[in-house]
Parts: structure tokens; sequence; C-alpha cells
């Protein structure tokens, strides 16, 4: 497949209100020190920088975990604003997380712009976890574990309302890829309401490039595209050590850039996450290094 020229919008978002483990806030200037912009451009495509939505300092407030939902609730909304604006003009918003309770405002934000035309979107969710809560089903109180739920309408309105009209994604078109750690009611959920997920089982049994054309399958029956949410610990933490929440038995070095190609080829990306990087954990920036690698995949580099 030839490549498509695209007009990329990069935003950061230098959040870690949604995690418990500090540090993912650095993930975005550890992508752009790796270089991101530089890259996607040398693609061919015209990419633009638009800085750091803003975050309100962990220090600067009170509380923990699900007492963060409302701050974070207010920066989904800037977000969702964002990648909105970015889809009604035709481009790419390729947001740089931060940790995942972001997706909450940028999925809002891109199946608004798509309901506008009467479309509805799909939904690529990589990932080792389901980040299936609502604030009454998680342990953990955080939020990062909780915007898939969001995004189907359930959970707090200050979140799940983002997208409008809401949801921003039906169950139907919707596909988790690479999980490996889920709580007992993320499990329960996914049985109850039938949503589609590839576990890590599924890639060793059947190869990436089934579950991928699986999951691509689904995301786009019935959409007018798919936006894409990469949190970096879908892939093994002995290629990815710096993430918020590392999990052994992920995705393989090759596994995710053949999932990217996978994604680069099928045309059918709207917008993208790249979330969860954590520099704090990392070796000499070796994980935001990676994840700027698999961006180039992703967008279309080749290697003839
Ligand atoms: N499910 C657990 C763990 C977790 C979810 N997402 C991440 N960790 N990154 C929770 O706290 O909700
Ligand atoms: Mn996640
Ligand atoms: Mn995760």
């Amino acid at each position: 497949a030839r490549r498509r020229v695209r007009d990329v919008h990069v935003v950061g978002v230098p959040m870690d209100l949604g995690a418990s483990r500090r540090g993912v806030d650095m993930g975005p200037s550890a992508m752009r020190l790796a270089g991101v912009a530089e890259r996607l451009r040398a693609l061919g495509h015209a990419v633009e920088d638009h800085g750091n939505v803003r975050v309100p300092d962990r220090t600067s407030l009170t509380g923990s975990g699900r007492e963060f939902l409302p701050a974070i609730a207010q920066v989904c909304e800037e977000l969702a604003a964002f990648t909105a604006s970015v889809v009604r003009r035709g481009g790419t918003p390729l947001i740089l997380g931060g940790d995942h309770s972001l997706g909450a405002g940028s999925v809002a934000g891109v199946a608004t712009a798509l309901a506008e035309r009467g479309e509805a979107l799909g939904l690529i969710w990589l990932d080792a976890h389901g980040d299936l809560h609502t604030p009454e089903s998680s342990a953990s109180g955080n939020v990062h574990g909780m915007p898939v739920a969001h995004l189907l309408g359930l959970g707090d309105p200050r979140l799940a309302g983002l997208a409008k009209p809401g949801p921003a994604v039906k169950a139907e078109h919707l596909v988790f890829v690479g999980l490996r750690d889920l709580d007992p009611p993320e499990q329960a959920f996914i049985r109850q309401a039938g949503i589609r997920a590839f576990t890590m089982r599924d890639i060793d049994e059947r190869g990436l490039r089934a579950v991928m054309s699986d999951a691509l399958e689904i995301a786009t029956r019935g959409t007018g595209g798919v936006h894409v949410s990469c949190d970096a610990d879908w892939i093994d933490p002995a290629e990815a050590p710096g993430v918020g929440t590392p999990v052994r038995g992920g995705a393989t070095l090759r596994e995710a850039h053949l999932a990217m190609e996978i994604l680069a080829d099928s045309d059918a990306m709207l917008g993208m996450d790249l979330v969860e990087i954590n520099p704090i954990l990392d070796r000499r920036n070796h994980t935001a290094e990676l994840a700027v690698d698999l961006l180039a995949s992703a967008f279309g580099r080749r290697i003839i």
C-alpha cells in the first residue's frame, strides 16, 4: 500500500494525575527529545507540534486517586476540543501522554467530529490492561484504569459526557489487543457486554497478523475510521521498561512494529494516542525512542 501524506497535529498531555506512580507526566518531553516530529516529517508528513495541554501540577492539588477526576475531566475536555478540531480539518491528531486517563478526552473529540458527519468511531485499545473501571468498581481509584468505561458512556458524567452526542464508542466498535492484567469487575464487564478482546494468549496462539486483522475488521465495520490508543505497557517490559505500569509477558518488539505496520497499511487510522511512557523507570530514554520508532511504523515508514 502506498503511504498517505497526512497533516499530523501533535499535542502533549503532561499528566500523571490518573496514576499512583509518578513520572508519566514527563512522557511528552521524552518523546519530543527522541525526535517525534522530525521522524514523522522525514516520512513526508506535514507535522505541527501544538505544545502541551494545560495540566495542573499534582503538588498543587490535594487528594489522590479518584479525587483527581474533576481535574482530569477538565484536561480531557480541552483535549477533546483539540482532537475534534483537528479531525474536522481532515488532520490526524497524535497525542503524547501522559497517563491513559487522557484517552477519555482524545477519543471523545475524534468521536464528536465523526458524529458530525454521521459516522461512528472504531477504537483499537492496545494495552496490558482493560481500563474498564468506573469510579465505583475501581479498587485503586486510579483514573487511568477508567477511560474505556467512560468512552462507553458509563461512570462519571464529567468524563463520560465529553463526546457529543455520547457515548463516544459503541461496544461493538471497540476492540482490545494485548490484554494480560484485568481485575474481576473488568473480566465480568467484558463477558457481560460482549466486548471483543484479544489477549496475549491470542497473539501467542494465532500470531499478531491474524489478531490485528480481526481487530481492524471489528473497528472498521460500520465506522468512519479508527482511533488507536496505544498504552506503551502493551509491549513487554524487556523492550519497554519505562512505562507507568509494567506487566510481564507483553508484545515483542517485532510484534509491536508489525501491529503498527498493519495499521499503516489499513489507512483506517484517524488519530492516535501514545501514552504511559515513564522516563523515571527508563534507561537513557530507550522506551521513548522505541515509542517514536513505533510511531514511524504506524505512520508508514518503509524499509525498502
Ligand atoms: N486495573 C488496575 C491496574 C491498572 C489499570 N491501568 C493501569 N493499571 N495502568 C487499576 O488500578 O485500575
Ligand atoms: Mn491503559
Ligand atoms: Mn496499561
